[in-house]
């Protein structure tokens, strides 16, 4: 007579925790850095632009990058980040500005 389901042996091959398969991509802090001349509104500009910050963050962001020297405007995935950083250096440099930014691993 064959077993019935409960009387068979746990069986070592059958998998009881499940696959950890959705492995994360690594994630990068995209940095804006102080200047002197950059104005403070055309910061404020690319946060609510390429960072899509309300107002309010914006300008909170902008002020802790001008009092301490740099402040994270995002975290993204390494392509997204990369964007971010070119898209930020070609609307200073359009608009005759130092502003710029950086990438880090986190
Ligand atoms: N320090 C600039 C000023 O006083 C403003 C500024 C803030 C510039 C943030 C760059 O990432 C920056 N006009």
């Amino acid at each position: 007579m064959p077993l019935r389901w409960h009387e068979y042996e746990p069986d070592s091959s059958v998998r009881t925790k499940p696959k950890k398969k959705t492995k994360k991509p690594p994630l990068y802090k995209v940095i804006l850095l102080n200047d002197d001349y950059t104005t403070m509104d055309f910061v404020v500009f690319i946060l609510e632009t390429v960072f899509h910050k309300p107002h309010e963050e914006a300008v909170h962001i902008m002020l802790h990058v001008h009092r301490k020297g740099m402040g994270v405007c995002g975290v993204y995935t390494r392509e997204i980040a990369e964007t971010k950083v070119k898209m930020v250096h070609e609307l200073a440099r359009k608009n005759n500005f130092p502003l710029r930014c950086v990438m880090e691993r986190e």
